[in-house]
């Protein structure tokens, strides 16, 4: 019996008596009673800190017609005490664990009640720090709502540098009634041993039962089966089936997605888990540059392209599975492999792994730990140990589970603090005694785990600075966004694997209108301040401008400029880093989505809809891509192929006019191997004259059709003309097809809809020979949407 649903709410001092609906949060709950205005518009966030620093208690009832039933409560958030019939059952400290409580000797036969009593988590988190022998510094500038570290709940609700600040509390997960069962199968581990040809699959069940006889039990999977007895009460069951040439797992663009079913039944329990084939191999191994950084995926080495994740929404409340598919298929859609789920969220609940399984998303998972340092005592390490077997026992199966990750960022972090540089001693060793837990617990359920210690890292034992070496490890390259160097200073490393870089946009302007007036849309004014949550961040945005642009004419063009940079910035990277493989083995862009409506590094909107460069990352993650690297005085263009069969490229290079007039520089016609990186020409830079740029097209035998242009100086400095961009929009059956046409060069062509949908491309390059047609596929269908288009000469030069 599930106990989700409606419950009722009610502050400790009697003020509020609301509906609260499980799983959810007490702040969405206040806000649908009618309560509170939405947390998320304007400023309003301010004044609802208040939520946070009381005590509140959720009720409901329940009936049994039998007692003997325990109690399952996932993700109680996060300090919580649990009354059956007015008796305490369990005080639960730690949102990332599933509680269970025996409930016969407190419940009886017909109506009981049930109450979660939530302590400030606040409170309780200043308590702990108080009477902590030591100080534990977190980080001020992400979080307005001090000491998160000393709780288990996610570092990101005390505020982050892209979080709204509301350490919200509630249950996440199920609050589920079972009725006591003989035997009970508490996990269902899976491990696999790939010889080439043959799969074999070995399963652990632990198990619990107060049977007496032997206990009979079945594994089925792929049409083979196991059966027998065991005897024991408590313990593990263990088979192991093998399999002959069975179709794989792979990640998307490299294959299909086999999953199987597989059913373990032992007395009256069953459970069922889907599990795709494949070999994962993490290879961090030493060589001649230092130590390397990637994915083996059965044999086959895996550029991984993709982004950081962070929870799906800042009150939990607010997510729906239909709304985390979508940003999933999102990340999918612009041609990514990989997804992290970041340190300082949560870890996601099972239909998270399973789209990415069913996606070919492979999952990069931190252990959930981020930016702040955090206690090391006895008490803290045994909930965090309970919380790494849990979660590692509930997602190890799935396919798409690729790393295990120690933190983010924790090794850095020792640095940032005057505790921790005044007693580097001191808090090197707790973080060693709290890494070391994680890593053990871990083993402890799956000995052959992928493991890194901490993202990002230099290798085990090396506790250096990882953000700016690029030879070993993984790196977190923040010096173009955080230091403030240029978009070409990412052409300056060689990263061996970049787990997070990025760079900020605002939130397109349909957001901007969801929780703003007019008067608050302009880049100054203090509501978009308040949706700007890295210090200096709106600053940023408008100096890169400077740097770059002509200042851009109106609010919406400013928006849309932002966002122009931003997939500038990480065009930059990603297509020099992509140019360096198999040196570069990844690039994970910080960060795929929002958790409310702000500016931010995201490349979707909050809500899923798609900013500008989220569909320059779906160019430049294209599996067969050209780009043009600057070697000295050397223009040279490289082919980047991911696919595991050589394709043949056809590139034409142009030198163009801000009039779109132009001179063929170069035709190449190449072969390019399965998964390389090739020079295919080079020009001089003084080849090109001062008012030219570089366009360029290219085609390949997989299908693929694109173009790029490239520039030689900042944007600002040429003088662009008025494209006299014109569309013609035709209805079809999947919605619109819009041809655009221009009498000049237009740069960064983006369209706009006056409804929500899906563009085929937008952000392009279109001269007058080279007109665009593009597909529009609206959300729902009914209205009849309003285009609209800017480029960069409209937004800038006005
Ligand atoms: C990285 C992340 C986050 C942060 C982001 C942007 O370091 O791990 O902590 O939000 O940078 O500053």
């Amino acid at each position: 019996m599930m106990l989700n649903g409606v419950w009722a709410l009610e502050d400790a001092q009697g003020d509020y008596r609301v509906e609260m609906i499980l799983p959810g949060d007490g702040i969405s709950a206040l806000f649908a009673a009618g309560e509170i205005p939405d947390p998320y518009f304007g400023r309003n966030e301010h004044d609802l800190r208040w939520i946070a620093d009381r005590d509140w208690r959720a009720t409901r009832s329940f009936t049994l017609t039998a007692t003997d039933c325990d109690l399952f409560l996932t993700g109680l958030d996060t300090i919580v005490d649990v009354l059956i019939n007015g008796t305490k059952v369990l005080s639960a400290q730690n949102v990332f664990r599933t509680y269970r409580v025996d409930l016969s000797e407190v419940a009886h036969v017909g109506e009981n009640t049930i109450e979660l009593y939530f302590h400030s988590n606040t409170k309780e988190a200043a308590k702990r720090y108080a009477e902590h022998p030591y100080p534990v510094p977190y980080l001020h500038m992400n979080c307005p709502i001090p000491h998160g570290n000393m709780i288990r709940k996610a570092q990101c609700d005390f505020g982050w540098d892209w979080n709204i600040a509301l350490a919200p509390f509630g249950v996440i997960g199920d609050i589920e009634l079972c009725p006591q069962s003989q035997t009970r199968i508490t996990g269902v581990i899976v491990d696999q041993a790939h010889d080439g040809q043959n799969v074999t699959v070995t399963v652990r069940a632990p198990f619990e039962s107060c049977e007496t006889r032997d206990i009979p039990f079945e594994i089925a999977f792929c049409g083979q089966s196991i059966t027998g007895v065991v005897a024991a009460r408590n313990g593990v069951l263990e088979a192991a089936i093998t399999l002959v040439s069975p179709a794989l797992w792979w990640p998307v663009g490299m294959g299909e997605q086999a999953l199987h079913d597989l059913d373990v039944t032992l007395g009256d329990s069953t459970q069922t888990r889907r599990i795709g084939l494949r070999d994962m191999a993490f290879l961090a191994q030493k060589d001649d540059v230092g130590v390397g950084f990637k994915f083996r995926v059965n044999g086959v080495d895996t550029y991984a392209k993709g982004a950081n994740w962070i929870p799906a929404d800042a009150l939990s409340g607010r997510i729906t599975q239909a709304g985390v598919r979508d940003l999933l298929q999102s990340a999918v859609d612009a041609n990514m492999n990989m997804i992290r789920v970041w340190g300082g969220g949560r870890y996601e609940p099972d239909w998270f792994y399973d789209f990415c399984d069913e996606m070919g998303l492979m999952v990069w998972q931190d252990f959930m730990f981020a930016c702040n340092l955090f206690p090391a005592d006895a008490a803290f390490l045994a909930e965090v140990d309970c919380e790494v077997r849990e979660t590692v026992t509930r997602l190890y199966h799935h396919a798409s589970l690729a790393l295990w990750c120690g933190d983010n960022e924790l090794v850095g972090a020792l640095t940032w603090y005057e505790e921790s540089k005044e007693n580097r001693d001191l808090y090197l060793v707790a973080y060693d005694r709290l890494n070391t837990q994680i890593e053990r617990a871990l083993r402890a359920v799956v000995p052959e785990a992928n493991w890194w210690a901490s993202s990002p890292s230099a290798g085990p034992m090396n506790f250096g600075d990882a953000w700016h070496d690029d030879t070993a490890g993984d790196m977190h390259f923040w010096s173009v966004w955080h230091e403030g160097k240029d978009f070409e200073h990412y052409r300056d490393i060689k990263p061996r694997f970049c787990s997070e870089f990025g760079f900020q946009s605002y939130a397109s302007m349909d957001v901007i209108r969801s929780f703003t007036t007019e008067n608050d849309r302009n880049i100054a004014a203090p509501t978009l301040e308040s949706h700007q949550k890295n210090h200096g961040g709106n600053a940023r945005i408008a100096e890169t401008m400077f740097r770059y642009f002509r200042f851009p004419t109106g609010f919406d063009d400013f928006v849309y400029l932002s966002q122009i940079q931003h997939g500038l910035a990480l065009k930059t990277a990603v297509s020099y880093w992509r140019s360096l493989k198999p040196h570069c083995m990844g690039a994970l862009i910080w960060q795929l989505n929002d958790t409310w409506p702000v500016a931010s590094w995201a490349s979707l909107n909050y809500g899923g809809s798609w900013k500008l460069p989220h569909y320059m990352i779906g160019e430049f993650f294209q599996p067969v891509f050209v780009t043009i690297v600057p070697e000295g005085e050397m223009l040279v263009l490289k082919a980047v192929n991911d696919l595991r069969e050589p394709i043949d490229i056809a590139v034409k290079l142009a030198a163009t006019k801000p009039d779109g007039s132009s001179r063929i520089l170069v035709e190449v016609n190449a072969r390019v191997g399965p998964d390389v990186a090739k020079s295919l020409a080079g020009i001089a830079t003084s080849e090109l004259a001062v008012d030219e740029i570089l366009t360029y097209c290219w085609t390949g035998s997989d299908g693929t059709e694109a173009n790029d242009h490239f520039m030689l100086r900042p944007y600002k400095s040429y003088d662009l003309v008025t494209a006299d961009l014109k569309l013609e929009v035709v209805p079809n059956e999947e919605g619109y097809e819009i041809s655009v046409t221009s009498s000049a060069l237009a740069l960064y062509v983006a369209l706009e809809a006056s409804i929500a949908g899906r563009f085929s491309q937008n952000v392009m390059t279109i001269t007058p020979k080279t007109p665009a047609k593009i597909q529009f596929t609206p959300k729902t269908s009914g209205e009849v949407p309003i285009f609209t288009v800017k480029d960069l000469h409209s937004a800038t030069y006005g």
